[in-house]
């Protein structure tokens, strides 16, 4: 439209900030989660304006650090499938979001992250233009590559005109597979722009789809499914099929129908652990022998360094995203791959492989179902052996803890597993039936578990969100930014810290690399973190229920008080003394 015209029309003129908010709504997102600075001043006021008004706008969730708000569109996203907004401060709050960034690129969520820009004039010629000193010092030449290798689209926003347009695009994006975070950057003069309401253009929700992920070319499905025929040893590892219902109730389907071992490799858990298919967590023993493994959605089923899969096997690779293109080496073998919705991909090959079944078939299926179901109850038994053993006073056996944890928790319940080199423990202890309820981070930036906890109970008000992590993992996401979020927006979360006085797993890799180094040689692993902090009193001070627990005898009674007070509505902490490392 020619914009002389559209002015002197009467219809209203409003700021870029106000459609900015109105294209957040008409996209979806429910919620923005911010850390504000001088660069929002335009949006702080239309987002008043629209409040005066009765316009209907996201959400606003302010968070005092901004990992807290990264992680929280994290956790919000893992149960909706919706990305949301996440706003910060130009340069120095996008910087602050780049660990976050990590983990939602690693983990397939999507998030649109947004930050102003320093004004781009001195002189007061526009509204908005410099006028403090931090605009001097906050312009760097490339904003964007403080997180640009966790993005999967970056626009600076170049006209208010254009705003809906380049909200619509960033949607389809981050909401198409293998999802991932974008991000757009807007400058102060450019968001206070006034634009008449007629010069704006909609973009309608059902014209701008995501990308939906299809099935497979039926002649793979087929010598996929000649494969598994004659398999003697055959697997599935997954690590986020989980995450789709459809894909885990279609791994479930066939790995019962073929007597199919399934493994989870990190991320998420994927079908019930009460599956008689489902063998753990460790897949090494079974790679070695198997001659058809199937990977389906996972990033990496196993460690080459640990284990080597038989010279000819053969291996499918069904995944959203069989390619990995954010990572420059990705070698885990493929013989046929499928990308595409693992679910529909699954349930294509379970079909053929009925067509094509013989009474051998069924036959050897039904072998191998004794051998899982063998290899499932010596798990099970092992577990509870380790739990058994309670520990010392000060020094309570994780195994026990978790598995006391798990008495108290409900199917839907959502644990966020960041008990570092105790996550094994937890996944053991506490075996769940409903997909996608255990996860861990697809990304290795510690500090994520108490936003993603955070943004989850926003999502699921009836669900217990419960963060597990280690002392060092507790420090790392900011556990003060995470309570007060709790106390201000009402979200009573969970928090188990897992302390054995610092990093064990830093101490572990040392050990891994120099078995007999000098590092041992002295005892002197830089793994050590203050050994008699009160982590209860964080959680106190922003009116947690908090309480501290050295004693194995106390745990249940601690835990279970700890999950009254939240399934009360208040946010607890269990700081528990485990083993030291
Ligand atoms: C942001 C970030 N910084 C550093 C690390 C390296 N790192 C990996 S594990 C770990 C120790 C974590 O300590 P804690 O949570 O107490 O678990 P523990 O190792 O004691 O089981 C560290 C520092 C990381 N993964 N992420
Ligand atoms: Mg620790």
């Amino acid at each position: 439209m020619d914009t002389s015209v559209a002015r002197e029309t009467n219809v209203p003129d409003f700021a870029t900030a106000y459609y900015l908010l109105e294209g957040l709504n008409e996209i979806g997102v429910d919620y923005l989660f911010c850390n504000f600075g001088t660069d929002h001043a335009p949006i702080i006021d239309e987002m008043a304006r629209r409040r005066k008004r009765g316009e209907p706008m996201p959400g606003v969730v302010r968070c005092p650090h901004e990992n807290t708000a990264a992680h929280m569109a994290a956790g919000y996203a893992l149960v909706t499938g919706r990305g949301q907004g996440v706003l910060v401060h130009v340069d120095v709050g996008t910087a602050n979001t780049a660990n976050g960034m990590h983990n939602l690129f690693r983990s397939r969520l999507p998030v649109l992250l947004m930050a102003g820009k320093a004004p781009y004039t001195v002189n007061d010629e526009l509204l908005g233009s410099r006028d403090t000193y931090v605009h001097f010092v906050q312009e760097p030449f490339d904003q964007a590559s403080l997180v640009r290798p966790y993005l999967k689209w970056e626009w600076t926003l170049p006209s208010g005109v254009v705003v809906k347009e380049a909200l619509r695009r960033a949607h389809s994006i981050m909401q198409s597979e293998p999802r991932g975070p974008v991000y757009l950057m807007m400058q102060r003069e450019t968001l206070t722009q006034h634009w008449n309401a007629d010069e704006i253009r909609r973009y309608a929700a059902d014209q701008f789809a995501a990308t939906s992920s299809g099935s497979a070319d039926p002649k793979l499905i087929a010598a996929l499914a000649d494969r598994l025929l004659e398999a003697e040893h055959p697997i599935l590892i997954t690590g986020y099929a989980g995450r789709n219902e459809h894909a885990s109730r279609a791994i479930d389907a066939l790995a019962q129908f073929a007597g199919i071992g399934v493994y989870e490799a990190n991320v998420t858990n994927n079908i019930s652990h009460e599956s008689p298919c489902f063998v753990g967590f460790s897949a090494d023993d079974a790679v070695r022998e198997a001659d058809v493994g199937l990977l389906v959605d996972v990033d990496v089923p196993w460690f080459p360094s640990d284990v080597q899969p038989k010279e000819n096997a053969f291996w499918a690779h069904i995944d959203i995203d069989t390619l990995k293109p954010g990572s420059p080496m990705w070698t885990f073998p493929g013989n046929m791959r499928m990308q595409g919705d693992s679910g529909r991909i699954l349930d294509q090959l379970l079909e053929e492989l009925k067509a094509k079944a013989t009474p051998r078939f069924a036959e050897a299926a039904a072998e191998r179902l004794k051998r899982i179901k063998a290899a499932r109850n010596k798990r099970i038994a092992r577990a509870a052996e380790l739990a058994a053993d309670k520990g010392e006073p000060g020094a309570i056996n994780p195994h026990y803890l978790a598995a006391e944890l798990a008495k108290l928790l409900d199917d839907e319940d959502m644990i966020f597993n960041e008990s570092v080199t105790n996550a094994p423990a937890v996944l053991m202890q506490i075996p769940r039936r409903v997909p996608n309820t255990t996860i861990r981070a697809g990304g290795g930036g510690l500090g994520w578990s108490g936003g993603t906890a955070l943004g989850s109970k926003l999502a699921a008000p009836n669900r217990l969100a419960v963060q597990i992590c280690g002392d060092g993992s507790f420090y790392f996401g900011n556990p003060s930014s995470v309570f007060a979020v709790a106390q201000q927006y009402k979200l009573p979360i969970l928090t188990v810290v897992m302390d054995n006085t610092g990093w064990k797993a830093v101490k572990e890799s040392t050990l891994r690399v120099f078995p007999n180094g000098e590092a041992k040689s002295a005892g002197a692993f830089e793994a050590n973190l203050a050994p008699d902090v009160h982590f209860a009193k964080v959680g106190e001070a922003f009116g947690a229920y908090a309480e501290e627990v050295s004693d194995p005898a106390d745990v249940p009674t601690a835990l279970a008080r700890c999950v009254k007070e939240v399934r009360g509505g208040r946010a607890a902490l269990l700081h528990a003394r485990i083993t030291r490392l």
